[in-house]
């Protein structure tokens, strides 16, 4: 990727808004440093309808302080903003992720609001809109996402009513009841109704927004839209999916097999191997299954080392104290189930505090008997995906929290509410003994749906409806 600043000009057809470029900046042994595209999928759905079409991407690097100059990477103009030290402090780590992340997550652990994350927010947030504003084309088309820039849409407005722009929120929407807490609702409110359309992962999300517009706002609504400012906003819900082919294609790949079938037998080739993985948060509820596993255990109705578990969680947002505290509970319990029912040489539990390449995620998945995937409130869920579609075998059972968003589309998985340990247990006890028949059926009924509706779909589906709407 070359960096000619020279190359952006004020002329973007379509431009995406998103907190991370879709880049990070790796050092080479020799110490120099270079920009490689970021792993996550978002950047591969996004890629055909903004690269190759003069189309920018506005976002943080990653790192505070001074902002590199724009540059060209993967045919597409990207526009970093800068973050002070303090701003990662207050905007990102605290209002984000210290009071918005948890609030819109059921109060799973309590936000805290502070004034001076706000004030922070909404400056940033107005950086980011005026960096956007910079690089758009005459009625470009802009693509605001998630939770750290809501209010993006509203000041993009005002500097820009050519534009056509839509949102789209990664994480779940909370009702009337919850989201009114929040001291700055009526700005969040305003800033989200500045898009044309604004989508969720859920039908009941994009129903929590419009009845905020009008029991809060007292705006006119019918069904899913909202007459504003002398503009019509829709609320819709587009679920969000993975690249189903090629994470098929990867799994079924003779590498991945072999280190499948070898990851089997460095865990002792034991009968059943159940997993985890997910970022490390406390909203995915890794405890709840520790808790099940070990409850099985001790009633002997699980046997080690016949049975055990592989739990992956990926380091995240280390310096928010919620998850500090989080990540000390659960490394307690892996450290007491082992402590219990292991043996030398043979854990029952093996965890990892670890990031794994993805031919490494896709060979757990094809080893697993049972994927756990518990999580209090989640947006989507995109690990549950990314298991139905490593299981081109069709074997494999999914048990997974009817509180993920994933919950309303992978009808056949074994479903759990993670609040009931005693169904949690039962669900992972039947999955664990379900007939080879009847997974395989259940694994081939969540495929054939989640083949229709991939990555591409999604970020066809937005695009198309926002451009209905110009
Ligand atoms: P996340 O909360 O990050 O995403 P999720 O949808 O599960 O949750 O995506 C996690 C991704 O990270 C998956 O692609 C997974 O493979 C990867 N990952 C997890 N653990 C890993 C590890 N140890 N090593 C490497 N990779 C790992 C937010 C919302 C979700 C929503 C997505 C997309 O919270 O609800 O599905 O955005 O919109």
């Amino acid at each position: 990727a070359g960096s000619d600043a020279g190359d952006v000009r004020a002329d973007s057809p379509v431009v995406v808004v998103a907190n991370r470029l879709p880049v990070d900046q790796v050092t080479d042994p020799d110490g120099t440093t270079r920009w490689q595209r970021s792993p996550g999928g978002l950047v591969t759905a996004l890629e055909p309808f903004v690269a190759g079409r003069g189309g920018a991407w506005v976002g943080w690097s990653g790192s505070a302080g001074e902002a590199p100059e724009p540059f060209e990477s993967g045919g597409m103009s990207l526009i970093p903003v800068e973050l002070s030290e303090e701003e990662v402090d207050r905007y990102y780590e605290g209002m984000s992720n210290a009071s918005l992340w948890p609030l819109y997550h059921d109060v799973v652990e309590k936000p805290e609001y502070h004034r001076t994350w706000w004030d922070t927010y909404v400056q940033v947030n107005k950086r980011f809109a005026d960096r956007a504003a910079e690089v758009a084309a005459d009625d470009a088309i802009v693509w605001v996402h998630d939770y750290q820039l809501q209010l993006v849409p509203a000041m993009l407005r005002q500097r820009r009513p050519d534009l056509t722009i839509g949102f789209f929120l990664h994480i779940p929407f909370p009702p009337y009841e919850l989201f009114t807490q929040l001291p700055w609702r009526s700005a969040i409110v305003e800033g989200l109704l500045g898009a044309d359309l604004v989508g969720f992962q859920l039908p009941s999300a994009a129903t929590n927004f419009v009845q905020l517009a009008r029991r809060l706002h007292e705006l006119p609504t019918r069904g899913p839209t909202i007459e504003y400012d002398g503009r019509t906003v829709t609320a819709r819900a587009f679920p969000i999916s993975i690249d189903v082919a090629s994470f098929d294609e990867l799994a079924s790949s003779p590498e991945v097999l072999a280190r499948a079938k070898e990851i089997r037998a460095e865990l002792g080739d034991p009968e059943k191997v159940i997993l985890g993985v997910d970022r490390l948060d406390y909203t995915k509820g890794i405890s709840v299954r520790l808790r099940a596993f070990q409850e099985l255990l001790e009633d002997g109705v699980v046997e080690a080392p016949g049975t055990v578990m592989v739990q992956v969680a990926t380091p995240s947002r280390e310096r928010v104290e919620h998850y500090v505290h989080m990540r000390e509970t659960i490394e307690q319990q892996v450290g007491h189930i082992n402590g219990v029912h292991g043996s030398i040489g043979a854990p029952v539990v093996q965890y990892f505090n670890q990031s794994m390449p993805r031919e490494e995620l896709a060979a757990l998945y094809r080893a697993a008997d049972v994927m756990l995937v518990t999580p209090y409130r989640d947006g989507m869920n995109l690990v549950a995906k990314e298991y139905v579609a490593a299981r081109g075998d069709h074997g494999g059972t999914l048990v997974l929290s009817e509180f993920a968003g994933a919950a309303a589309e992978l009808k056949q998985a074994f479903l759990v509410n993670p609040h009931d340990i005693a169904g949690v247990k039962n669900q992972l006890l039947r999955a664990l003994r379900v007939e080879p028949a009847e997974g395989a059926r259940r694994m081939r009924a969540m495929r054939r749906y989640l083949v229709k509706h991939d990555l591409d779909h999604w970020a066809s589906s937005f695009f198309d409806a926002l451009k209905a709407q110009a």
